[in-house]
Protein backbone atom coordinates (compact mmCIF):
# COMPACT_ATOMS: atom_id res chain seq x y z
CA UNK A 1 0.00 0.00 0.00
CA UNK A 2 1.61 3.43 -0.85
CA UNK A 3 2.31 6.02 1.95
CA UNK A 4 -0.32 7.97 3.56
CA UNK A 5 1.07 12.22 3.46
CA UNK A 6 0.84 13.67 7.22
CA UNK A 7 1.66 17.55 7.89
CA UNK A 8 5.60 17.66 9.08
CA UNK A 9 5.50 18.07 12.53
CA UNK A 10 7.80 21.13 12.32
CA UNK A 11 5.08 22.92 10.33
CA UNK A 12 3.64 22.57 13.32
CA UNK A 13 5.65 24.02 15.27
CA UNK A 14 6.47 27.04 13.36
CA UNK A 15 3.20 27.70 13.73
CA UNK A 16 4.16 27.86 17.56
CA UNK A 17 2.41 25.04 19.19
CA UNK A 18 5.51 22.81 20.44
CA UNK A 19 7.38 26.07 20.87
CA UNK A 20 4.55 27.65 23.23
CA UNK A 21 4.70 24.23 24.92
CA UNK A 22 8.51 24.29 25.30
CA UNK A 23 8.80 21.17 23.77
CA UNK A 24 10.62 19.44 20.85
CA UNK A 25 14.05 19.87 22.27
CA UNK A 26 13.47 24.01 22.54
CA UNK A 27 14.14 23.84 26.02
CA UNK A 28 15.73 20.48 27.23
CA UNK A 29 15.50 21.55 30.89
CA UNK A 30 11.69 21.69 30.75
CA UNK A 31 11.21 17.72 29.75
CA UNK A 32 12.79 15.97 32.55
CA UNK A 33 10.74 13.17 33.77
CA UNK A 34 9.50 14.25 37.17
CA UNK A 35 9.97 17.60 36.35
CA UNK A 36 12.94 18.63 38.36
CA UNK A 37 15.76 20.05 37.24
CA UNK A 38 18.70 17.24 36.16
CA UNK A 39 17.69 13.99 34.68
CA UNK A 40 18.69 10.98 37.04
CA UNK A 41 18.46 7.63 34.83
CA UNK A 42 18.86 8.85 30.88
CA UNK A 43 16.55 9.48 28.56
CA UNK A 44 13.86 7.74 26.11
CA UNK A 45 11.73 9.06 23.10
CA UNK A 46 8.32 10.68 22.46
CA UNK A 47 7.34 9.45 18.98
CA UNK A 48 4.94 11.35 16.01
CA UNK A 49 3.40 8.01 15.14
CA UNK A 50 1.84 9.56 11.90
CA UNK A 51 5.66 9.90 10.82
CA UNK A 52 7.72 8.17 12.96
CA UNK A 53 9.36 10.62 14.04
CA UNK A 54 10.84 11.65 17.35
CA UNK A 55 9.28 14.47 19.04
CA UNK A 56 11.48 15.08 21.83
CA UNK A 57 13.73 13.22 24.50
CA UNK A 58 12.87 13.04 28.02
CA UNK A 59 14.33 12.84 30.90
CA UNK A 60 13.80 9.36 32.83
CA UNK A 61 12.93 9.71 36.46
CA UNK A 62 14.88 7.93 38.65
CA UNK A 63 14.27 6.42 42.20
CA UNK A 64 15.44 9.49 43.62
CA UNK A 65 13.32 11.67 41.97
CA UNK A 66 10.31 9.14 42.63
CA UNK A 67 11.11 9.19 46.66
CA UNK A 68 10.89 12.74 46.17
CA UNK A 69 7.53 13.10 44.15
CA UNK A 70 6.03 10.51 46.55
CA UNK A 71 7.21 11.99 49.67
CA UNK A 72 6.13 15.26 48.98
CA UNK A 73 2.80 13.82 47.87
CA UNK A 74 2.22 12.54 51.41
CA UNK A 75 2.99 15.64 53.23
CA UNK A 76 0.50 17.30 50.43
CA UNK A 77 -2.19 14.25 51.13
CA UNK A 78 -1.80 16.27 55.07
CA UNK A 79 -2.61 19.57 53.75
CA UNK A 80 -5.32 18.95 51.54
CA UNK A 81 -7.21 16.18 53.14
CA UNK A 82 -7.68 19.46 56.38
CA UNK A 83 -9.67 21.91 53.36
CA UNK A 84 -13.03 21.58 52.93
CA UNK A 85 -14.13 19.36 50.12
CA UNK A 86 -16.04 22.56 48.46
CA UNK A 87 -12.44 24.22 49.13
CA UNK A 88 -10.58 21.36 47.10
CA UNK A 89 -13.24 21.54 44.06
CA UNK A 90 -12.46 25.10 43.70
CA UNK A 91 -9.20 24.13 42.92
CA UNK A 92 -10.66 21.78 40.62
CA UNK A 93 -12.65 24.82 39.24
CA UNK A 94 -9.93 26.61 38.46
CA UNK A 95 -8.06 23.96 36.68
CA UNK A 96 -11.44 23.45 34.73
CA UNK A 97 -11.08 27.19 33.64
CA UNK A 98 -7.47 27.05 32.35
CA UNK A 99 -8.16 23.00 30.45
CA UNK A 100 -10.87 25.60 28.24
CA UNK A 101 -8.46 28.09 27.82
CA UNK A 102 -5.83 25.32 26.68
CA UNK A 103 -8.09 23.07 24.66
CA UNK A 104 -7.16 23.32 21.24
CA UNK A 105 -3.08 23.03 22.24
CA UNK A 106 -3.98 20.55 24.42
CA UNK A 107 -6.03 18.29 21.55
CA UNK A 108 -3.69 19.04 18.99
CA UNK A 109 -0.86 17.73 21.32
CA UNK A 110 -2.98 14.76 21.91
CA UNK A 111 -3.27 14.37 17.56
CA UNK A 112 0.07 14.54 17.19
CA UNK A 113 1.57 12.50 20.01
CA UNK A 114 -0.95 9.71 19.94
CA UNK A 115 -2.23 10.21 16.45
CA UNK A 116 -6.16 10.84 17.41
CA UNK A 117 -8.06 12.54 14.56
CA UNK A 118 -8.58 16.29 15.47
CA UNK A 119 -12.05 15.63 16.80
CA UNK A 120 -11.16 13.06 18.68
CA UNK A 121 -8.21 14.61 20.28
CA UNK A 122 -11.12 17.52 21.04
CA UNK A 123 -13.06 15.20 22.59
CA UNK A 124 -10.05 14.14 24.93
CA UNK A 125 -9.94 17.04 26.65
CA UNK A 126 -13.25 17.72 26.39
CA UNK A 127 -13.73 14.74 28.54
CA UNK A 128 -11.43 16.31 31.29
CA UNK A 129 -13.28 19.38 30.98
CA UNK A 130 -16.53 17.18 32.14
CA UNK A 131 -14.85 15.37 34.78
CA UNK A 132 -13.85 18.46 36.40
CA UNK A 133 -17.04 20.23 36.00
CA UNK A 134 -18.62 16.73 37.94
CA UNK A 135 -15.76 17.07 40.48
CA UNK A 136 -16.83 20.47 41.41
CA UNK A 137 -20.23 19.53 42.10
CA UNK A 138 -19.41 16.35 43.81
CA UNK A 139 -17.34 18.52 46.23
CA UNK A 140 -20.18 19.76 48.02
CA UNK A 141 -22.28 17.00 48.21
CA UNK A 142 -20.43 14.22 49.51
CA UNK A 143 -22.40 12.41 52.48
CA UNK A 144 -22.81 9.65 54.53
CA UNK A 145 -25.94 7.65 55.51
CA UNK A 146 -27.20 8.06 58.61
CA UNK A 147 -29.18 4.51 59.72
CA UNK A 148 -31.76 3.86 62.60
CA UNK A 149 -29.92 2.68 65.52
CA UNK A 150 -31.51 -0.35 67.30
CA UNK A 151 -30.48 1.00 70.81
CA UNK A 152 -32.24 4.27 72.46
CA UNK A 153 -30.45 7.63 72.14
CA UNK A 154 -27.64 6.50 69.81
CA UNK A 155 -26.80 7.89 66.78
CA UNK A 156 -25.36 5.69 64.02
CA UNK A 157 -23.95 7.30 60.44
CA UNK A 158 -21.14 6.38 58.45
CA UNK A 159 -18.83 9.16 57.00
CA UNK A 160 -15.92 9.21 54.52
CA UNK A 161 -12.53 10.50 54.59
CA UNK A 162 -9.82 10.78 52.35
CA UNK A 163 -7.54 7.99 51.78
CA UNK A 164 -3.69 9.74 52.05
CA UNK A 165 -1.69 9.45 48.17
CA UNK A 166 -3.78 8.09 45.26
CA UNK A 167 -1.01 6.43 42.48
CA UNK A 168 -2.34 6.94 38.30
CA UNK A 169 -0.87 4.30 35.69
CA UNK A 170 -2.54 5.50 32.57
CA UNK A 171 -2.53 4.24 29.18
CA UNK A 172 -1.27 6.08 25.72
CA UNK A 173 -4.94 5.64 24.39
CA UNK A 174 -6.53 7.97 26.70
CA UNK A 175 -3.49 10.32 27.36
CA UNK A 176 -4.76 12.80 29.41
CA UNK A 177 -8.86 11.98 30.10
CA UNK A 178 -8.68 8.51 31.82
CA UNK A 179 -5.91 10.72 34.24
CA UNK A 180 -8.61 13.00 35.14
CA UNK A 181 -11.28 11.02 35.64
CA UNK A 182 -9.15 9.32 38.75
CA UNK A 183 -7.18 12.61 39.68
CA UNK A 184 -10.02 15.27 40.04
CA UNK A 185 -12.35 12.66 41.56
CA UNK A 186 -9.27 11.64 43.98
CA UNK A 187 -8.65 15.62 44.63
CA UNK A 188 -12.11 16.49 46.11
CA UNK A 189 -12.07 13.66 47.90
CA UNK A 190 -8.98 15.13 49.81
CA UNK A 191 -5.92 12.97 48.05
CA UNK A 192 -2.79 13.62 46.37
CA UNK A 193 -2.18 12.24 43.05
CA UNK A 194 0.52 10.48 41.60
CA UNK A 195 0.71 9.68 37.92
CA UNK A 196 2.95 7.53 35.90
CA UNK A 197 1.57 7.83 32.42
CA UNK A 198 2.65 5.68 29.78
CA UNK A 199 5.96 6.29 28.16
CA UNK A 200 3.96 6.68 24.56
CA UNK A 201 2.23 9.96 25.63
CA UNK A 202 4.98 11.72 27.93
CA UNK A 203 4.32 15.16 26.17
CA UNK A 204 0.77 15.25 26.80
CA UNK A 205 1.37 14.24 30.60
CA UNK A 206 3.78 17.05 30.93
CA UNK A 207 1.71 19.99 28.92
CA UNK A 208 -1.09 18.81 31.88
CA UNK A 209 0.88 18.21 34.58
CA UNK A 210 2.74 21.68 34.02
CA UNK A 211 -1.23 23.16 34.14
CA UNK A 212 -2.51 21.39 37.08
CA UNK A 213 0.45 21.84 39.13
CA UNK A 214 0.65 25.91 38.46
CA UNK A 215 -2.87 26.08 39.67
CA UNK A 216 -2.11 23.75 42.78
CA UNK A 217 1.12 25.77 43.46
CA UNK A 218 -1.27 29.26 43.32
CA UNK A 219 -3.95 27.33 45.79
CA UNK A 220 -1.42 27.01 48.28
CA UNK A 221 -1.64 23.43 47.74
CA UNK A 222 1.82 22.63 45.46
CA UNK A 223 2.99 18.52 45.67
CA UNK A 224 -0.83 17.66 45.10
CA UNK A 225 -0.17 16.53 41.52
CA UNK A 226 2.87 14.32 41.33
CA UNK A 227 4.23 13.25 37.70
CA UNK A 228 6.68 10.28 37.00
CA UNK A 229 7.82 9.69 33.58
CA UNK A 230 9.37 6.64 32.65
CA UNK A 231 9.50 4.15 30.08
CA UNK A 232 10.69 1.32 32.49
CA UNK A 233 8.65 -1.15 34.29
CA UNK A 234 10.55 0.04 37.54
CA UNK A 235 8.99 2.29 38.83
CA UNK A 236 5.35 0.68 38.09
CA UNK A 237 6.27 -2.14 39.84
CA UNK A 238 7.44 0.71 43.11
CA UNK A 239 4.05 2.47 43.07
CA UNK A 240 2.13 -1.18 43.30
CA UNK A 241 4.27 -2.56 46.61
CA UNK A 242 4.77 1.35 48.36
CA UNK A 243 2.50 1.28 51.34
CA UNK A 244 2.38 5.63 51.28
CA UNK A 245 0.41 4.53 47.91
CA UNK A 246 -3.05 3.95 49.63
CA UNK A 247 -5.32 3.25 46.30
CA UNK A 248 -3.44 2.43 42.66
CA UNK A 249 -5.53 3.18 39.95
CA UNK A 250 -4.28 0.75 36.55
CA UNK A 251 -5.38 1.23 33.28
CA UNK A 252 -3.56 -0.84 30.40
CA UNK A 253 -4.01 -4.65 29.31
CA UNK A 254 -5.24 -7.62 31.63
CA UNK A 255 -2.27 -9.25 31.83
CA UNK A 256 -0.30 -6.42 33.08
CA UNK A 257 -3.06 -5.61 35.60
CA UNK A 258 -3.17 -9.17 36.88
CA UNK A 259 0.32 -8.22 38.16
CA UNK A 260 -0.46 -5.07 39.56
CA UNK A 261 -3.53 -6.59 41.45
CA UNK A 262 -1.89 -8.92 43.15
CA UNK A 263 1.50 -6.82 44.24
CA UNK A 264 -1.12 -4.58 45.69
CA UNK A 265 -3.21 -6.84 47.71
CA UNK A 266 0.65 -8.64 48.79
CA UNK A 267 0.60 -5.43 50.74
CA UNK A 268 -3.01 -5.27 51.16
CA UNK A 269 -3.72 -1.97 49.46
CA UNK A 270 -6.61 -1.38 47.05
CA UNK A 271 -6.55 -1.33 43.22
CA UNK A 272 -8.86 -0.08 40.75
CA UNK A 273 -8.44 -1.77 37.28
CA UNK A 274 -9.57 -0.71 34.08
CA UNK A 275 -7.91 -3.42 31.92
CA UNK A 276 -9.04 -5.03 28.53
CA UNK A 277 -12.36 -4.80 26.45
CA UNK A 278 -13.70 -7.32 23.93
CA UNK A 279 -17.09 -5.17 23.04
CA UNK A 280 -19.67 -6.83 20.75
CA UNK A 281 -22.33 -5.24 19.40
CA UNK A 282 -25.52 -7.58 18.76
CA UNK A 283 -27.62 -6.70 15.39
CA UNK A 284 -31.50 -7.98 16.18
CA UNK A 285 -33.33 -8.65 13.13
CA UNK A 286 -35.72 -5.53 13.34
CA UNK A 287 -32.64 -3.07 14.14
CA UNK A 288 -32.39 0.04 12.24
CA UNK A 289 -29.49 -0.43 10.05
CA UNK A 290 -29.21 3.53 10.00
CA UNK A 291 -28.23 3.64 13.45
CA UNK A 292 -26.30 0.60 12.74
CA UNK A 293 -23.65 1.53 10.29
CA UNK A 294 -22.34 4.72 11.89
CA UNK A 295 -22.15 3.23 15.31
CA UNK A 296 -19.86 0.49 14.14
CA UNK A 297 -17.96 2.37 11.96
CA UNK A 298 -17.04 4.65 14.91
CA UNK A 299 -17.04 2.00 17.34
CA UNK A 300 -14.59 -0.09 15.44
CA UNK A 301 -12.34 2.24 13.09
CA UNK A 302 -12.71 5.16 15.43
CA UNK A 303 -9.64 6.29 17.77
CA UNK A 304 -7.79 3.09 15.18
CA UNK A 305 -9.53 0.99 17.14
CA UNK A 306 -7.64 1.43 20.26
CA UNK A 307 -10.13 2.50 22.76
CA UNK A 308 -10.87 -0.31 25.76
CA UNK A 309 -14.30 0.00 24.21
CA UNK A 310 -13.60 -0.60 20.72
CA UNK A 311 -16.45 -2.50 19.15
CA UNK A 312 -14.13 -5.63 18.34
CA UNK A 313 -17.22 -8.30 17.58
CA UNK A 314 -20.02 -7.96 15.60
CA UNK A 315 -23.16 -10.71 16.10
CA UNK A 316 -25.67 -9.95 13.35
CA UNK A 317 -28.92 -11.63 13.25
CA UNK A 318 -28.97 -13.61 10.25
CA UNK A 319 -31.30 -11.97 8.15
CA UNK A 320 -28.99 -8.81 8.15
CA UNK A 321 -25.85 -10.55 8.46
CA UNK A 322 -25.46 -9.99 3.89
CA UNK A 323 -27.14 -6.86 4.26
CA UNK A 324 -25.29 -5.32 6.45
CA UNK A 325 -21.98 -6.27 5.76
CA UNK A 326 -22.30 -5.48 2.44
CA UNK A 327 -23.28 -1.95 3.55
CA UNK A 328 -20.09 -1.63 6.31
CA UNK A 329 -18.25 -2.96 3.15
CA UNK A 330 -18.83 0.38 1.72
CA UNK A 331 -18.88 2.89 4.31
CA UNK A 332 -15.03 1.28 5.16
CA UNK A 333 -13.78 1.66 1.46
CA UNK A 334 -14.97 5.81 2.12
CA UNK A 335 -12.67 6.03 5.29
CA UNK A 336 -9.79 8.63 4.87
CA UNK A 337 -6.91 7.11 6.34
CA UNK A 338 -4.05 9.61 7.14
CA UNK A 339 -2.52 12.66 8.81
CA UNK A 340 -4.71 13.01 12.55
CA UNK A 341 -4.14 16.53 12.15
CA UNK A 342 -6.33 17.38 8.48
CA UNK A 343 -10.30 17.38 9.22
CA UNK A 344 -10.89 15.12 6.47
CA UNK A 345 -9.24 11.86 8.61
CA UNK A 346 -11.15 9.72 10.06
CA UNK A 347 -8.67 6.98 10.97
CA UNK A 348 -5.29 8.13 12.19
CA UNK A 349 -2.11 5.64 12.54
CA UNK A 350 -1.71 2.76 15.35
CA UNK A 351 0.43 4.25 18.04
CA UNK A 352 3.88 2.61 16.87
CA UNK A 353 5.51 -0.06 15.39
CA UNK A 354 4.81 -2.91 17.73
CA UNK A 355 1.37 -2.33 17.32
CA UNK A 356 1.09 -2.07 14.13
CA UNK A 357 2.85 -5.61 13.87
CA UNK A 358 0.17 -7.15 16.62
CA UNK A 359 -2.28 -5.77 13.71
CA UNK A 360 -0.64 -7.96 11.04
CA UNK A 361 -0.28 -10.79 13.16
CA UNK A 362 -3.98 -11.24 13.71
CA UNK A 363 -4.86 -10.58 10.54
CA UNK A 364 -1.85 -13.64 8.98
CA UNK A 365 -3.89 -15.56 12.69
CA UNK A 366 -7.28 -14.96 11.56
CA UNK A 367 -6.66 -15.88 7.94
CA UNK A 368 -5.25 -19.24 8.94
CA UNK A 369 -8.05 -20.08 10.83
CA UNK A 370 -10.30 -19.82 7.92
CA UNK A 371 -11.31 -16.04 8.31
CA UNK A 372 -13.01 -14.24 5.18
CA UNK A 373 -11.65 -10.37 4.80
CA UNK A 374 -14.36 -8.73 3.73
CA UNK A 375 -12.49 -5.33 3.65
CA UNK A 376 -8.85 -4.39 4.27
CA UNK A 377 -6.38 -6.34 6.09
CA UNK A 378 -3.67 -4.22 4.89
CA UNK A 379 -0.80 -1.77 6.37
CA UNK A 380 0.24 1.17 4.61
CA UNK A 381 4.09 1.79 4.20
CA UNK A 382 5.47 4.06 6.17
CA UNK A 383 6.38 6.84 7.85
CA UNK A 384 4.02 6.33 10.33
CA UNK A 385 1.86 3.69 11.81
CA UNK A 386 -1.55 3.08 8.74
CA UNK A 387 -3.30 0.36 8.29
CA UNK A 388 -6.73 -0.40 7.01
CA UNK A 389 -10.30 -0.55 8.55
CA UNK A 390 -10.63 -4.36 8.51
CA UNK A 391 -14.16 -6.65 8.56
CA UNK A 392 -13.39 -10.05 8.48
CA UNK A 393 -15.80 -12.90 8.42
CA UNK A 394 -14.80 -15.11 11.59
CA UNK A 395 -15.86 -17.44 14.29
CA UNK A 396 -16.26 -16.84 17.54
CA UNK A 397 -14.40 -19.78 18.90
CA UNK A 398 -10.93 -18.58 17.35
CA UNK A 399 -7.86 -17.46 20.19
CA UNK A 400 -7.89 -14.36 17.91
CA UNK A 401 -11.44 -13.00 18.29
CA UNK A 402 -11.09 -13.70 22.04
CA UNK A 403 -8.22 -11.78 22.66
CA UNK A 404 -7.99 -7.95 22.11
CA UNK A 405 -5.91 -6.68 19.08
CA UNK A 406 -5.30 -2.44 19.60
CA UNK A 407 -6.07 -2.26 15.68
CA UNK A 408 -9.33 -1.42 13.78
CA UNK A 409 -10.16 -5.00 13.31
CA UNK A 410 -13.67 -6.13 13.76
CA UNK A 411 -14.98 -9.67 13.74
CA UNK A 412 -18.13 -10.31 12.28
CA UNK A 413 -20.10 -13.55 12.57
CA UNK A 414 -24.16 -14.18 12.22
CA UNK A 415 -26.60 -15.50 15.16
CA UNK A 416 -30.47 -17.10 15.15
CA UNK A 417 -31.88 -16.34 18.50
CA UNK A 418 -31.63 -13.56 21.12
CA UNK A 419 -30.10 -16.34 23.96
CA UNK A 420 -27.54 -17.45 21.52
CA UNK A 421 -26.04 -13.84 20.64
CA UNK A 422 -26.06 -12.60 24.29
CA UNK A 423 -24.29 -16.14 25.04
CA UNK A 424 -22.04 -15.27 22.33
CA UNK A 425 -21.47 -11.77 23.48
CA UNK A 426 -20.43 -13.21 26.90
CA UNK A 427 -18.26 -15.70 25.71
CA UNK A 428 -14.94 -14.08 25.87
CA UNK A 429 -12.90 -13.22 28.98
CA UNK A 430 -13.36 -9.52 29.05
CA UNK A 431 -16.44 -7.95 30.33
CA UNK A 432 -16.29 -4.08 29.76
CA UNK A 433 -18.56 -2.85 27.03
CA UNK A 434 -21.76 -4.77 24.84
CA UNK A 435 -24.58 -2.70 22.99
CA UNK A 436 -27.33 -4.24 20.58
CA UNK A 437 -29.61 -2.88 18.25
CA UNK A 438 -33.19 -3.39 18.39
CA UNK A 439 -36.73 -1.82 18.75
CA UNK A 440 -38.35 -5.04 20.39
CA UNK A 441 -38.66 -4.29 23.80
CA UNK A 442 -38.39 -7.73 24.89
CA UNK A 443 -35.09 -8.11 23.10
CA UNK A 444 -33.93 -4.77 24.82
CA UNK A 445 -35.00 -5.79 28.08
CA UNK A 446 -33.31 -9.59 28.00
CA UNK A 447 -30.23 -7.82 26.98
CA UNK A 448 -30.25 -5.69 30.01
CA UNK A 449 -31.80 -8.31 32.52
CA UNK A 450 -29.61 -10.28 34.70
CA UNK A 451 -28.72 -12.97 32.52
CA UNK A 452 -28.20 -10.73 29.64
CA UNK A 453 -24.80 -8.99 28.90
CA UNK A 454 -22.50 -9.62 31.88
CA UNK A 455 -20.34 -6.54 30.86
CA UNK A 456 -19.83 -3.19 32.71
CA UNK A 457 -21.40 -1.57 29.83
CA UNK A 458 -24.52 -2.15 28.51
CA UNK A 459 -26.07 0.10 25.27
CA UNK A 460 -29.39 -0.26 23.56
CA UNK A 461 -29.15 2.01 19.74
CA UNK A 462 -26.13 3.14 20.35
CA UNK A 463 -22.28 1.73 19.83
CA UNK A 464 -19.82 0.33 22.40
CA UNK A 465 -17.44 3.33 22.86
CA UNK A 466 -17.96 6.97 24.08
CA UNK A 467 -19.58 6.89 26.96
CA UNK A 468 -20.28 9.79 29.26
CA UNK A 469 -18.28 10.18 32.17
CA UNK A 470 -21.36 10.58 34.38
CA UNK A 471 -22.58 6.80 34.98
CA UNK A 472 -19.57 4.78 36.34
CA UNK A 473 -17.07 3.56 33.79
CA UNK A 474 -15.35 0.21 33.93
CA UNK A 475 -15.92 -4.15 33.06
CA UNK A 476 -15.84 -7.02 34.85
CA UNK A 477 -13.75 -10.21 34.21
CA UNK A 478 -10.57 -9.97 32.99
CA UNK A 479 -11.42 -6.01 32.64
CA UNK A 480 -10.86 -5.86 36.37
CA UNK A 481 -13.92 -4.77 37.92
CA UNK A 482 -13.03 -1.23 38.27
CA UNK A 483 -15.66 1.69 38.52
CA UNK A 484 -14.40 5.30 37.90
CA UNK A 485 -15.31 8.32 36.69
CA UNK A 486 -19.21 9.28 37.27
CA UNK A 487 -21.75 8.20 39.44
CA UNK A 488 -20.75 7.15 43.12
CA UNK A 489 -17.13 5.66 41.74
CA UNK A 490 -15.75 8.78 44.30
CA UNK A 491 -16.30 5.89 47.17
CA UNK A 492 -13.11 3.95 45.98
CA UNK A 493 -10.54 6.74 46.61
CA UNK A 494 -12.21 7.36 50.23
CA UNK A 495 -12.14 5.19 53.63
CA UNK A 496 -15.46 4.86 54.89
CA UNK A 497 -16.08 5.10 58.66
CA UNK A 498 -19.05 3.50 60.82
CA UNK A 499 -19.68 6.05 64.02
CA UNK A 500 -22.21 5.63 66.81
CA UNK A 501 -22.44 8.42 69.12
CA UNK A 502 -24.13 7.51 72.39
CA UNK A 503 -25.47 10.49 73.79
CA UNK A 504 -27.87 8.75 76.27
CA UNK A 505 -26.97 8.30 80.18
CA UNK A 506 -27.15 4.50 79.62
CA UNK A 507 -24.55 2.13 78.41
CA UNK A 508 -27.39 -0.63 75.86
CA UNK A 509 -25.27 -2.99 74.11
CA UNK A 510 -26.16 -4.16 70.88
CA UNK A 511 -27.77 -7.33 69.82
CA UNK A 512 -29.72 -7.12 73.18
CA UNK A 513 -26.38 -8.78 74.56
CA UNK A 514 -26.18 -7.91 78.45
CA UNK A 515 -22.36 -7.91 79.83
CA UNK A 516 -22.57 -6.63 83.50
CA UNK A 517 -21.07 -7.08 87.12
CA UNK A 518 -23.86 -5.82 88.89
CA UNK A 519 -26.96 -8.70 88.37
C1 LIG B 1 -10.49 3.86 27.35
O1 LIG B 1 -10.49 3.46 26.20
O2 LIG B 1 -9.56 3.55 28.14
O3 LIG B 1 -16.19 5.34 26.58
C2 LIG B 1 -11.50 4.81 27.89
C3 LIG B 1 -15.22 5.73 25.90
C4 LIG B 1 -14.38 6.85 26.44
C5 LIG B 1 -13.39 6.33 27.41
C6 LIG B 1 -12.58 5.18 26.92
N1 LIG B 1 -15.24 7.81 27.08
O4 LIG B 1 -14.95 5.25 24.81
Amino acid sequence: MPAVRTTPVAAVDSAGLLAELRLAGNNPGALYGADVEAPGAGHFSSENPAGGNVLAEIGRASIYDYERVIESAVQAAARLGALPAPARGELVRRIAVRLREQKPLLAMLVSIEVGKIRSEGAGEIQEMIDIADFAVGLARQFGGRTLASERPSHRLFEQWHPLGVVGVITAFNFPAAVWAWNAFIALVCGNAVVWKPSPKAPLVALAVHRIVAAEAAAAGMPGVFGLLLSDEALLGQRMAGDTRIALLSFTGSSAVGKTVAQSVAARMGRSLLECSGNNAVIVAPDADLELVAPAVLFGAVGTAGQRCTSTRRLIVHETLYEPLLARLARAYARVRIGDPLDAATLLGPLIDAHARDLFRAAIAEVCAAGGEIVFGGRHLDGPGYFVQPTLVRAHADWPVVRRETFAPILYAMSYRDTEEAIALNNAVEQGLSSSIFTRDIATAEAFLSARGSDCGIANVNCGTSGAEIGAAFGGEKATGGGREAGSDAWKSYMRRQAVTINWGRELPLAQGVHFSLDD
